[in-house]
């Protein structure tokens, strides 16, 4: 039985972050919330894989080089496992509480990554997509858009590597047209930054999306 209503209904926003790597999603998250608690609303602060105990586990699963070899449908469905209990334990309750859902990566990530970047069907996405939410979607999603040699570099330059960062320089440009797809097709979901700047000329543009949703 599908335990999912929509709870998103006229109650806290859910909002999503994507990109590439080093885009500065996680950089620029804090400054958004600060600005969304500013205005008043309550948020919740949290990230995909991961955001729960069992979650965080299964990240490390993830993006671990333990496993180097690891199925693409696995990597899928592991993906899909951490939203779950993401989702059930932790988004659908602050919605239902009142609070703004920051979430930095969601399920377009997958529809990005494990779609085009591993070419999985995307109608198999789909099918995970509405088994684990329902009719749940974000109500807005910030696409920080960069060429994927400079993201990749500024990550890269953090010091190690993760699992997904060792991938191809061809694997993160097809995520990043991936993206730039699905905001094409859902512009009235979508906000697009350009993160190629620095980071306050980022801000600025950050400031002027946020406006029209405050
Ligand atoms: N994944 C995830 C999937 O494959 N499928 C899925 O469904 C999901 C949910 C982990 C991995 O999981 C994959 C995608 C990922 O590979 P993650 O933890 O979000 O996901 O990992 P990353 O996106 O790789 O996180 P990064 O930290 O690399 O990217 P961010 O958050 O976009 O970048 P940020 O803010 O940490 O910035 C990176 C560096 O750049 C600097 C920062 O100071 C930092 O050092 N920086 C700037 N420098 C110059 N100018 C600017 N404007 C800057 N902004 C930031």
């Amino acid at each position: 039985m599908n335990q999912i209503t929509d709870t998103n209904n006229g109650q806290g926003l859910f909002i999503t972050f994507e990109g590439v790597e080093g885009a500065g999603k996680t950089t620029n998250i804090e400054y958004i919330a600060e600005k969304i608690i500013a205005s008043g609303h309550e948020i919740l602060l949290t990230r995909e894989p991961g955001g729960t105990e069992l979650g965080e586990a299964i990240r490390e699963l993830l993006i671990s080089k333990e496993f180097p070899e690891m199925h693409h449908n696995t990597e899928l469905l592991l993906m899909f496992a951490a939203r779950a209990e993401h989702l059930q334990r932790k988004i659908i309750p602050a919605l239902e509480q009142g609070k703004w859902v920051l979430c930095d990566r969601f399920t377009d990530a997958t529809y990005a990554y494990q779609g085009a970047g591993r070419d999985i069907d995307q109608d198999n996405i789909q099918i995970l997509e509405n088994l684990v939410q329902g009719t749940l979607r974000p109500d807005y999603t910030f696409l920080f858009d960069i060429d994927a040699d400079i993201g990749l570099a500024r990550a890269r330059s953090r010091g190690e590597t993760d699992r997904f960062e060792q991938q191809h320089i061809d694997f993160f440009n097809r995520v990043r047209s991936a993206y730039l797809k699905m905001a094409d097709e859902n512009q009235k979901r979508y906000r697009i930054v350009n993160a190629q700047y620095d980071l306050q000329t980022v801000q600025t543009q950050i400031d002027k999306l946020l406006s029209q949703i405050l």
